[in-house]
Formats: structure tokens, C-alpha cells, sequence
């Protein structure tokens, strides 16, 4: 630890010179992140609350007011009535809160996910002593429901499914999935990036399968303001159905002004909580209508430069994750490394292999004209 400290000018320089090695999301040329830049004023929200602290939430009952609101607001959106919640770190803390839950609650081990879920779930499975129970993907590369239903048994405490999967943005077909979950097991939903999308794109038209609290047997959901709500990170939320689940994790607090904590953390990130608010607030549906809108625009005119190309689509995109695959020969992770040299942050997904493009509100249409002509030379190389 430094034993001096030094001018307040000094420490900004050097932050400046930190900060400008990184790339910044205006630059429109990262293409693997599922998160973006925060709308002006949840960026002003954030700062404002920046003191706000809801693991000692009786010292702050305007921001405890603004969450109770939120979840409201999101339970609303995801078909649910009166669902409890908390706006938390973002979809790994979620993720294991639901293992959290589902262990307590059943005194089981097993959870059976696809193999598209996000890694979050082996995290959460070391964290909790829980066995993953991975179910393979079908043609459509989302759970494959005949072999879910093997795995599925009397030691599974959990399920889960994906809306929007992070490799492909995919929705798993969940309300034929609950008719395999035994009535005393939890079912999870990670709408972590489909949540803020799905609802939008059926406003729009779509008629995307079922994912969320309308179907009976979903237990609770992830939904995060940190990529698609346009909130500042971090910033996720954790909705559950019967708020007696939620006290399965509940811990004594004593010496706070609460009796007893529901969330992973403790002190938490609040300011969150007020970007998320500003963020839903100021857009509204319709405000998340248009930015979906756009959204989905430039990914079509990342698929028409594909195809142009002649590259093959894994899938048609069903929201703004796009998956290429690449001529015999032609790595992703190669073409990946090529392309950062020349400053573009693309993805690889695994499952299958390709080239990953997540289309956030920061990537415009000059930025994928640019990205394929780049593309373009590499492959020709
Ligand atoms: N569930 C799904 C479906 C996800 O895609 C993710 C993260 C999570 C849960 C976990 O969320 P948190 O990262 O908020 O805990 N998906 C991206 C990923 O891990 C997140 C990401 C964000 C990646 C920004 C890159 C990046 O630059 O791939």
C-alpha cells in the first residue's frame, strides 16, 4: 500500500491512462458483450444514489420503495401477479440464489439444465454442493425435451430453462418443459437477456414461445437491467413467484435494520436500483419497443452481409444474437484472434462452433459494414 498519497490530479491522470486502453462500447466495435452503454439518465441516477445501501435497506425506504416498485413493474412483464424479488448483481447472483432456493426448499441435489445454459449454473452447483445434470440440445440447438424428461427424476431439486441463450439467444421450449417438472420441484427461468427482448418483439408481431410466470409451474425468473434494460451494471433481478421461497434462503440479521436478509449480498449495489428505475421509467414499453426494434434491424443487416458472403447462419435469429458459421478449415477462435488485432471484440460460441455476434444498441449498421469487409479479408487470407 502505498505509504504517501498524491494529488487528486495525478490519481485522474492515471485513470485516464488506464481507461484509454480500454475500448469503450461508443466505439461500436465491441461485438461480443451482452451489456451496453446506459441511457444518460440512468447514468445521472446512478450517481445520485451512489450511497444507497438495500442489504440495510430500513436507512433507505426511497430506494427500498423504488425496487418494490421495479419488481412490481418487471413481475408485470413477465406475466406474473405480486411476484417478490430483488434487484441484485446481475444474473449469476440470481442463478445461484435459485439453486439457493430450490436446495433449501426440496433438501435435493440435482439440477438438470441444457447444455446452452450459462456457465453461471457450474458456478452456482460448486458453490452449493449441487450435481449439474446437463441435458443435450436438440436440431434447434435448444433442450432436447425427450432427454430432459430422463433426466428429470425424484432427486432433482431444480430445472432449468433458457430464454435467450447466451451463445445463440435462443428460446427453450419451457411450457413443454413444465410438463415433465414434478410438483414439488423449483423451475427456473434465465430470461437474463430474453427478458428484456421477448415481451418487446411479440408487441412487435412475433409469436414467441411461452417463457415466463404465465406458465404455472415457473418458480422464478432471471431478468437483467444490465443488458438489454439499457440500467448501468451492475444491476440484475431476481423475481420469485411465492415469496415463502425467497425465506428459504432468509439469514438473521441482527444488528440491522432489518430482521433477516433474502439476497446473496449483502451490501449491495443500490445505485443500480435507480438506474433501473430511470432506465424502465423514461422508456417505457414502448421506448424498449423501438431500441428491440433497432436492435433487430441491424442484426438483419448483419445476416444479409453473411449470407452475401456466402456464410451460413447457424439459426435465423430469433432476437439480436447471431451465430456464423465459417468455412471448412476457418477456426473461429483464429478468425477471432485475427480480427481483435484489427480491433474488433467478436465472440465464439461453442455449441455449435461459430462466430458470435451479440448486436447491442451500441453496434450500429456502418459498424457491421465495416466488421465484414474486415471479416472479408481475413477468411480470404
Ligand atoms: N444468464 C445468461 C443467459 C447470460 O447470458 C449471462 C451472462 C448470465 C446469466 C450471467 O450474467 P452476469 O454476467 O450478469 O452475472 N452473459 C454474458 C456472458 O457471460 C455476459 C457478458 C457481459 C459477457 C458482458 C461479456 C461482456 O462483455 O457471456
Amino acid at each position: 500500500m502505498w505509504e504517501r498519497g498524491i494529488e487528486e490530479e495525478k490519481v485522474l491522470a492515471e485513470l485516464e491512462v488506464a481507461s484509454s486502453h480500454d475500448l469503450q462500447f461508443s466505439d461500436g466495435r465491441i461485438m461480443g458483450s451482452m451489456c451496453t452503454l446506459p441511457r444518460p439518465v440512468s447514468l445521472k441516477a446512478h450517481m445520485d444514489f451512489i450511497e444507497s445501501n438495500l442489504g440495510n435497506a430500513g436507512l433507505y425506504p426511497g430506494t427500498k420503495a423504488l425496487e418494490t416498485e421495479i419488481i412490481e413493474q418487471l413481475g408485470q412483464l413477465m406475466n406474473g401477479r405480486n411476484i417478490s424479488g430483488h434487484i441484485v448483481n446481475g444474473g449469476t447472483e440470481s442463478n445461484i440464489m435459485a439453486l439457493w432456493i430450490a436446495r433449501n426448499m426440496t433438501g435435493k441435489k440435482e439440477v438438470v439444465f441444457p447444455k446452452s445454459a450459462h456457465f453461471s449454473f457450474m458456478k452456482a452447483c460448486d458453490l452449493l454442493a449441487m450435481t449439474p445434470i446437463e441435458v443435450p440440445l436438440d436440431e434447434n440447438f435448444t433442450i432436447d425435451l425427450d432427454k430432459a424428461r430422463w433426466a428429470i427424476s425424484d432427486k432433482t431439486a431444480i430445472v432449468i430453462g433458457m430464454a435467450g441463450t447466451t451463445e445463440l439467444g435462443l428460446i427453450d421450449p419451457i411450457r413443454e418443459l413444465a410438463d415433465f417438472i414434478p410438483s414439488n420441484t423449483f423451475f427456473h427461468i434465465d430470461a437474463a437477456f430474453g427478458g428484456f427482448v421477448i415481451p418487446f418483439l411479440n408487441d412487435m408481431g412475433h409469436s414467441l414461445p411461452d417463457f415466463d410466470f404465465s406458465i404455472p409451474e415457473v418458480s422464478s425468473m432471471t431478468i437483467d437491467p444490465h443488458k438489454m434494460g439499457m440500467s448501468t451494471m451492475p444491476s440484475g433481478a431476481f423475481l420469485v413467484r411465492h415469496p415463502e421461497h425467497a425465506e428459504k434462503i432468509a439469514t438473521r440479521a441482527p444488528y440491522l435494520t432489518l430482521l433477516n436478509q433474502t439476497t446473496l449480498s449483502g451490501t449491495r449495489c443500490s445505485a443500480a436500483v435507480a438506474s433501473t428505475y430511470a432506465a424502465m421509467r423514461s422508456l417505457g414499453r414502448s421506448g424498449y419497443r423501438q431500441i428491440v426494434r433497432d436492435c433487430m434491424e441491424v442484426t438483419h443487416h448483419a445476416t444479409a452481409r453473411a449470407v452475401e458472403m456466402g456464410l451460413e447462419l447457424v439459426t435465423e435469429p430469433v432476437m439480436n444474437v447471431l451465430g456464423i458459421y465459417l468455412p471448412e478449415g476457418k477456426e473461429p477462435a483464429a478468425v477471432q484472434a485475427t480480427l481483435k488485432k484489427k480491433n474488433w471484440m467478436v465472440s465464439v460460441a461453442e455449441n455449435p462452433k461459430c462466430l458470435r455476434l451479440v448486436i447491442m444498441p451500441h453496434v450500429k449498421k456502418e459498424n457491421i459494414d465495416s466488421l465484414f469487409i474486415d471479416l472479408g479479408d481475413v477468411l480470404a487470407q
